[in-house]
């Protein structure tokens, strides 16, 4: 039995991402057949322990290993870093960094487990087929356990991950319930029988029921029960693909093809109902993996090449900062100079974290340091900083100056350069050299983040490009009066150098008067409250009053009011609740302000619901078919955060805002996995050049929740259950990284935007009436623009030619009786389609054609036919003895399986004991009268049990 078991773990990713998009990732570069630069980091919050280094440098050979032949020689581990955590001892072999990598590494040690995967290895931020994702997530557990925890060879299991972080390949295995649809789509129906979802067809194995381990019946529908499973065997003579049966021992090779040409041993199956067919159009592994530039211009290497990676640890050490502001006589426009000293005074104040070093230096013309490096460890020294800030301006203006004088000043100690960040604030007008690009490669080399703030200036691009090449990030302040920027851009770039990260609650602008004051409320919640600070920033402040009501009726007001910014800070630890700040003056013009609320977890170290944002792409090319995605992860720790309202508003534009779903179709990979998608069109710009993103993320309703483990289990298989928990009301502002708009022009568009391709196309059932086979179709609706609206028109065609539905769809038979009218996107769509001929198997596609007749792209293909395989019809069913051992793993077994394959959220409301006591009666029940294909016991059972543990 263990076998079994052992032979059915799959491994998973998550969620998705493309390779502009993770501006805070660390690059990886390939030469002569290496990679350098890939980043394992251990989170700070696993204890010391120098027996995982090792671990983790024989996981990574082996994967090497794997790699180098998996990839036909082209491609190894050449450099690899392991970055310890800052609470670890420091060796002198050591090299010492600057600040938090683990949140820009491309692999993360993290015992905290994502409960919807436990410790099973997932790559976190995956998004469209060929994107990279975001992270891959080990836990220790796995790392120690190796081989033992069941999901295969070590090297086999960090490639099958590598396909998904770095290549955006997809699951081979049975991918199911990815718009929340239930059918089956372990198994397909092809030439008369249900096939199992594997690549390639030479895996071998058995289909049994998960929860009795007997072989699988159909029901009543016609399509293989629920329960039932596909199992490889451990042994099995297949090499490939390790997108799919990783686990099956000999697996070392990925799928090309699905030609004859391609031979047996590696032909893909582009029928399987697997993720890789669904985001990839049916493409193989290889055929998604040539046109990644890895794969471009390589020589491949010799098979005996030594593929052990060169290993550096690395140890982080406390945040050192440069903040380099610009003095240039430019900075007199608008005001940019008094508005960067109030952002910059107020960064010092109250935003950076305590431990952290930072230095001040300035430039125009030349650069000056102002401030020595100073940990910060008082509220003097901060102050002994901000009287350093330059207030005089002129000059001409040389950014490269700037950023040499800032390495030099980071360079004084013996923490070394990489790690350290430069917060360069200008208006971006160089003038003198040295430019920017003269000491680019002094920053690549050095290792330093360029963080960059821009002040008015829309066209100039070089900022953005050294903050992506540092793996910085670049924010534009857009200048108008309503902008929030300012404020949000600073406390963004220190969000992630220390573990107490600064958490922004609000950003928001206003105006008022004597006659109109500002009244607003906010929420504080239970995880956050301490160093809360309501900051009004305003060039009239000192005409400005600010009082702040607290969930008790406790009034709160200024405690200061200087530099343009008047300052409310909550004593202690905030109650937790609502607040209401109000806002006058006597004021009798109209006085714009901007209202900030920033806090920080109420115990360190605890967990709380936190977003993060990249988007597919750093460009929008203006245009009517244009998009441009915005993704964001609400998560708290690493539990997706569901049902929260997410927007995304170009800040500058009045109600220019985006709503982002979590909802499985159109720019959402998947479905409540707390990752939450929206297209970006053009026709929310106005202009070129850069603009900002703001992200808000909410819950003000009391209906958000995340998925919580019912307890943690160390033994296999690692789960009893699910549950869910309401996160309360809460509230989160951050922004993205800029993005920037060419070739506008102010011509109105028309709607070019085609509907989404719909992913979801599935089987609901399959019956025989007389001689016709009557069939019903699943699916999501997708929109008119994309996901965004109602379609026009669903076009079905028909085929019994797999290559032909593939190649030349629109040459294929249309469907036309009955089509249903498509409803609003989201929305559940079903379609009773009758089949004459049931000779041969069918194949069905379905696109949806909006309003002005653009057509969308053709969905997954399903396959039919009539069922005549007596392996999936016989009545007889050969049930194992089951011992309670057995059955209380196999339950366990399969929730896990029902979440990782289901990607559903398990609720199991009664104790595990009783549940598992519960099934083994059912079970015995059962097995007491077998047999009978769809019997009203063994429904009755299945209901029970869904209503019992499901929640969709
Ligand atoms: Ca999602
Ligand atoms: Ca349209």
């Amino acid at each position: 039995m263990r076998i079994i078991i052992l032979g059915i773990l799959i491994l998973t990713s998550v969620l998705l991402s493309s390779d502009t998009t993770v501006a805070t990732q660390l690059p990886i570069t390939v030469s002569q057949n290496g990679y350098s630069g890939l980043t394992v980091a251990i989170s700070d919050s696993i204890s010391e322990n120098v027996a995982l280094i090792q671990k983790l440098k024989d996981w990574i050979t082996a994967a090497s290993r794997v790699l180098y032949k998996a990839s036909k020689y082209q491609l190894y581990y050449k450099d690899v870093t392991i970055v310890l955590p800052k609470t670890w001892s420091i060796q002198s072999s050591y090299k010492k960094i600057s600040g938090l990598k683990f949140s820009r590494a491309h692999v993360r040690i993290d015992d905290e487990e994502n409960p919807v995967v436990g410790k099973v290895p997932y790559v976190f931020g995956q998004t469209e087929c060929g994107k990279q994702g975001q992270y891959m997530h080990l836990t220790t557990y796995l790392l120690f356990a190796g081989e033992l925890a069941g999901f295969g060879e070590i090297g086999d299991v960090f490639i099958h991950e590598w396909g998904h972080l770095r290549w955006g390949l997809f699951d081979e295995y049975a991918s199911f319930e990815e718009a929340g649809l239930e059918s089956p789509s372990a198994f397909y129906l092809d030439d008369g029988t249900w096939k199992p979802t594997r690549c390639t067809e030479e895996v071998t194995g058995r289909n049994i029921n998960m929860f009795t381990g007997a072989p699988c019946t159909v029901t009543e529908d016609g399509i293989p029960e629920k329960d039932c499973v596909f199992i490889a065997d451990k042994d099995s003579s297949a090499t490939a693909s390790l997108m799919g049966q990783q686990n099956v021992l000999k697996m070392e090779e990925f799928c090309d093809t699905d030609e004859s040409s391609t031979g047996s041993k590696l032909r893909h199956n582009s029928q399987a109902a697997n993720n890789q067919n669904i985001k990839c159009n049916s493409r193989s592994a290889w055929e998604v993996m040539r046109e990644h530039d890895d794969f471009k211009g390589n020589t491949p290497g010799s098979p005996s090449f030594d593929t052990t990676p060169d290993f550096t640890i690395e140890v982080e050490t406390d945040q050192r900062i440069c903040l380099l502001l610009d003095i240039s006589g430019s900075m007199q426009k608008n005001n940019r100079n008094s508005k960067m000293y109030t952002a910059a005074s107020n960064f010092l104040l109250n935003m950076v974290a305590d431990g952290t070093s930072v230095g001040v230096a300035t430039f125009n013309n030349i650069g000056r340091v102002v401030h020595e490096m100073l940990t910060i460890s008082s509220q003097s020294d901060r102050q002994q900083l901000v009287t350093s800030l330059p207030t005089t301006t002129g000059g001409t203006t040389s950014i490269g100056a700037g950023l040499l004088t800032c390495i030099t000043a980071l360079n004084s100690s013996s923490e070394g350069l990489e790690g350290s960040m430069i917060y360069l604030v200008t208006d971006g007008e160089e003038s003198r050299a040295p430019y920017i690009a003269d000491v680019q490669p002094v920053i690549t080399t050095s290792g330093v983040i360029v963080n960059t703030l821009a002040l008015g200036n829309e066209s100039d691009t070089q900022l953005g490009g050294i903050s992506r090449a540092s793996g910085g990030q670049s924010f534009y302040y857009s200048e108008d009066e309503d902008s929030t920027v300012l404020t949000d851009a600073f406390a963004a770039a220190v969000a992630d150098t220390s573990s107490d990260m600064l958490i922004q609650i609000e950003s928001k602008s206003f105006s008022l008067s004597s006659t109109q004051s500002f009244e607003h409320s906010i929420t504080i919640d239970a995880t956050v409250g301490r160093d809360t600070i309501l900051q009004i920033t305003s060039s009239e402040s000192n005409d400005i009053e600010i009082s702040v009501t607290g969930p008790d009726q406790t009034i709160h007001t200024e405690i200061n009011s200087t530099f343009g910014i008047t300052t409310v800070k909550i004593p202690n630890i905030a109650q937790s609740g609502s607040y209401k700040v109000s806002v006058t003056t006597a004021s009798n013009s109209m006085i714009p302000g901007v209202l900030n609320v920033q806090s920080k977890v109420r115990v360190p170290g605890e967990t709380t619901a936190r977003l993060s944002v990249w988007l597919s792409d750093d460009t929008h090319v203006y245009g009517s078919d244009s998009t441009t995605v915005v993704y964001v992860a609400v998560l708290k720790g690493m539990a997706p955060v569901l049902k929260c309202d997410v927007t995304a508003s170009l800040e500058g534009y009045d109600a220019s805002t985006v709503q982002l779903h979590d909802n499985g179709i159109g720019s959402d990979s998947r479905e409540n996995d707390g990752i939450y998608s929206a297209y970006v069109f053009s026709n929310n710009f106005k202009r070129n050049g850069r603009h900002t993103l703001k992200i808000s993320g909410q819950n003000t309703n009391n209906r958000a929740e995340i998925l919580k483990s019912k307890e943690k289990s160390n033994t296999f298989p690692y789960y009893s259950g699910l549950t869910t928990e309401l996160v309360g009301n809460f509230q989160r502002v951050i922004l993205s990284s800029e993005i920037s708009v060419t070739n506008y022009t102010a011509t109105q568009l028309t709607d070019n935007i085609k509907p989404a391709k719909i992913t979801t196309l599935k089987l609901k059932s399959v019956q025989l009436k007389g001689d016709k086979l009557q069939i019903i179709l699943l699916w999501k609706a997708i929109g008119d623009d994309l996901d965004v609206g109602t379609a026009s028109e669903y076009d079905f065609r028909i085929s019994d030619s797999f290559s032909k539905i593939k190649q030349q769809p629109e040459q294929c038979t249309k469907l036309t009786n009955n089509v249903p009218i498509p409803k609003l996107a989201g929305s559940t769509e079903q379609y009773l389609v009758t089949i004459d001929d049931d000779s041969l198997t069918k194949y069905i596609v379905v696109r949806a054609i909006d309003d002005v007749g653009s057509k969308g792209d053709y969905s997954n293909i399903v396959s039919v036919s009539k069922l005549t395989d007596p392996s999936w019809t016989s009545e007889a069913i050969n049930t194992v003895n089951l011992t309670e051992t057995f059955v209380s793993g196999s339950l366990a077994l399969a929730i896990l399986l029902v979440m990782m394959i289901l990607g559903l959220c398990l609720k199991v409301r009664s104790s595990k004991t009783n549940d598992q006591k519960k099934l083994i009666n059912e079970k015995k029940n059962q097995n007491q009268k077998p047999g009978k294909r769809g019997s009203s016991n063994k429904h009755h059972y299945r209901y029970e049990y869904k209503n019992r543990n499901y929640i969709v």
